[in-house]
């Protein structure tokens, strides 16, 4: 009779075990269009290098735009935003891709990612960067 929750147990650390899928990941890929970030959240772990493939099938220039945590652009990119910038990537063209790489905040929390051409935040492309704790 004691061998049933050894077993359990067993079952149990196999199934959380295998539960890592969804996680945090160091490669990052998006499609800008006009006007939206696909997808539009992203999950790094902190502190890490973060690998940034982003194809622009759009038909305007277009920009992904991390802002510092606790802060937001607001429904307009406005010139005191740029104090408010931890990491950007600018006027990738129509057309473009790029492969940038960028360090990952360190301290977790969500932060608000913004395309900063002129009405485009209003237009939609908002997303968010979820940066977690590493193990
Ligand atoms: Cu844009």
């Amino acid at each position: 009779m004691k061998r049933i929750p050894i077993i359990l147990s067993v079952l149990l650390s196999l199934a959380v075990a295998s539960c890592g899928g969804g996680g945090p990941t160091t490669t990052i890929n998006v499609t800008m269009t006009d006007f939206q970030f696909a997808p539009n959240q992203f999950t790094v772990p902190a502190g890490q290098e973060i690998t940034l493939n982003i194809v622009n099938t759009g038909a305007v220039v277009h920009n992904f735009v991390i802002i510092k945590l606790g802060n937001t652009a607001g429904a307009a990119f406005e010139d005191d935003d740029d104090a408010n910038v931890y990491w950007q990537e600018r006027d990738i063209q129509p057309g473009g891709d790029i492969s940038v790489t960028f360090i990952a905040p360190t301290e977790p929390g969500e932060y608000e990612v913004v395309c900063r051409t002129e009405g485009h935040i209003a237009s939609g492309m908002v997303g968010k960067l979820i940066v977690v704790a590493g193990e």
